[in-house]
């Protein structure tokens, strides 16, 4: 096992990685920015070193900064977290090339699911069901009409190097379609560097049902049920919860069967999510892989028993996975609210300043991943995400009942949170009764009481 990691990332999943290095006896080196000087993961680490000034760029992204902490610290291995240079090649190359461990997949697995036309294409010849569309990107060349041949109306037009929601159009009438193969092209040029798009069959109102997944270095890969995401806000989860509230167990046992054959199609190492939509007829269709460890880990967690974060780790060092499927039994039922620093009455623009006052809930089944408390200040720099409220309960209702019991209980003053969102999210009649799809947040959430 490694002695000593390197934990790239700030915030909550900084904490996370370094508890559970801390309970595997492994020493860890927190890297931190000018802003983060006063930060919760810098104060748990064993070790922490300023890697620059505040701006991402310039510390959290700066990979020759973060290499050389590694380096001059003698960490054997780096954990990336979630965001910043997790799914990024050309960090886990530098690792690499430094005999220094990457706790993830390997590069070219970053690579080829990073590019989602690609992925599709994988998943394609994996027999992994994907929506109805082109096979390979569009760059102009082609017959102009393919993609409605190919997918159907509506459709939707989506960018090869995008993923997460940008750069998309949906396209209703084949009048529309130049135009927004054009646009689509032009947005994602000037994104992301890379201008070429694909299309699918435009699925309405999907649900988002995602399989957890950890494999090893020698072909064991083992599913963790799945996660329903669709409660999100342009494109940003906002609430997760797990098992789905309209999976069956025969579904539930079909998704993990084409997650798990996709992982091994692309040699995957590491822990990581297959997305999927789930129509309304019942069938699913792949739609991207995230090669990192997920925000949304803990429900996971808290409803299979099993460490994610650990497991990730003992894989990267070289450790067979310590069960197989069969030991692999869903208990309960778990929800996440992500406590974002946002105002939700004006449009979950961010908020900064400092936390006068704080209380987190606790009592029974219920976990909280943070990284704040009193009196620290939320820098404008990052990600809004300031804790994850996570509630268990033998069953749904437990744990909504559970949920609303601690998002009463949740104290914090001085800066805008979700924590009045989710109240409502808890309850409004979609959510209450499992009906709900990705469309939630602008066509379900009319409130009851
Ligand atoms: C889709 C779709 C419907 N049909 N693809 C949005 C984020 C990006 N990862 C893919 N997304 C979607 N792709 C097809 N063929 C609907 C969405 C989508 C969505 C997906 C998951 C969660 C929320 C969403 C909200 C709007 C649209």
């Amino acid at each position: 096992m490694f002695k000593k990691v390197l934990v790239a990332n700030r915030g909550e999943i900084a904490v996370r990685i370094i508890r559970a290095c801390r309970e595997m006896g492994i020493r860890t080196v927190a890297v931190y920015s000018e802003a983060d000087i006063d930060a919760l993961h810098v104060q748990v680490a064993d070790e922490a070193i300023c890697i620059g000034a505040a701006p991402s760029r310039d510390s959290y992204l700066h990979l020759s900064n973060i290499i050389s902490s590694a380096v001059i610290t003698g960490c054997e291995a780096v954990h990336p977290g979630y965001g910043f240079l997790a799914e990024n090649k050309g960090f886990a190359e530098l690792c690499e090339s430094c005999q220094i461990k990457f706790i993830g997949p390997p590069p070219e697995v970053i690579e080829r699911m990073g590019d989602k036309a690609a992925a599709r294409a994988a998943m394609i010849s994996a027999g992994v069901p994907v929506v109805p569309g082109t096979i390979s990107g569009i760059n102009g060349q082609r017959e102009i009409r393919e993609p409605v041949k190919k997918c159907g109306l509506p459709l939707i037009i989506k960018a090869s190097a995008g993923g997460g929601g940008r750069g998309m159009r949906i396209v209703r009438s084949e009048a529309e379609l130049e135009n927004a193969l054009r646009m689509a092209g032009n947005e994602a040029e000037a994104a992301f560097g890379n201008g070429e798009v694909y299309a699918e069959h435009y699925i309405e109102e999907p649900r988002h049902i995602e399989i957890q997944i950890i494999a090893d270095q020698y072909g064991r890969i083992v599913h963790l049920g799945e996660r329903d995401c669709s409660i999100q806000r342009r494109y940003q989860k906002i609430v997760e919860e797990a098992p789905s509230p309209v999976l069956r167990q025969s579904k539930r046992i079909a998704m993990g069967k084409a997650a798990v054959k996709a992982a091994r199609a692309i040699g995957y190492v590491s822990a990581g999510t297959i997305e999927f939509l789930l129509d309304k007829d019942g069938k699913f269709y792949f739609m991207e892989m995230n090669t990192r460890i997920q925000v949304e880990h803990p429900v996971t967690e808290q409803i299979t028993g099993i460490d994610l974060v650990k497991a990730q780790i003992a894989v990267a060092a070289g450790e067979k996975l310590p069960f197989c499927q069969d030991d692999i039994s869903i208990h309960g039922h778990a929800i996440e609210c992500r406590i974002n620093a946002e105002d939700p009455d004006n449009g979950f623009s961010p908020s900064t300043g400092i936390i006068e006052r704080y209380h987190q809930p606790g009592g029974p089944g219920i976990r909280v991943d943070s990284c704040v408390g009193q009196g620290m200040e939320i820098p404008p720099y990052y990600d809004s995400l300031i804790g994850k409220l996570i509630a268990w309960g033998r069953d749904r209702n437990e744990a909504l009942a559970r949920m609303e019991r601690a998002l009463a209980e949740y104290d914090i003053e001085g800066i805008k949170t979700t924590l009045p969102f989710h109240k409502r999210v808890m309850r409004s009649e979609a959510f209450r009764s499992g009906n709900y799809h990705t469309g939630f947040i602008e066509k379900q959430m009319n409130e009851q009481g």
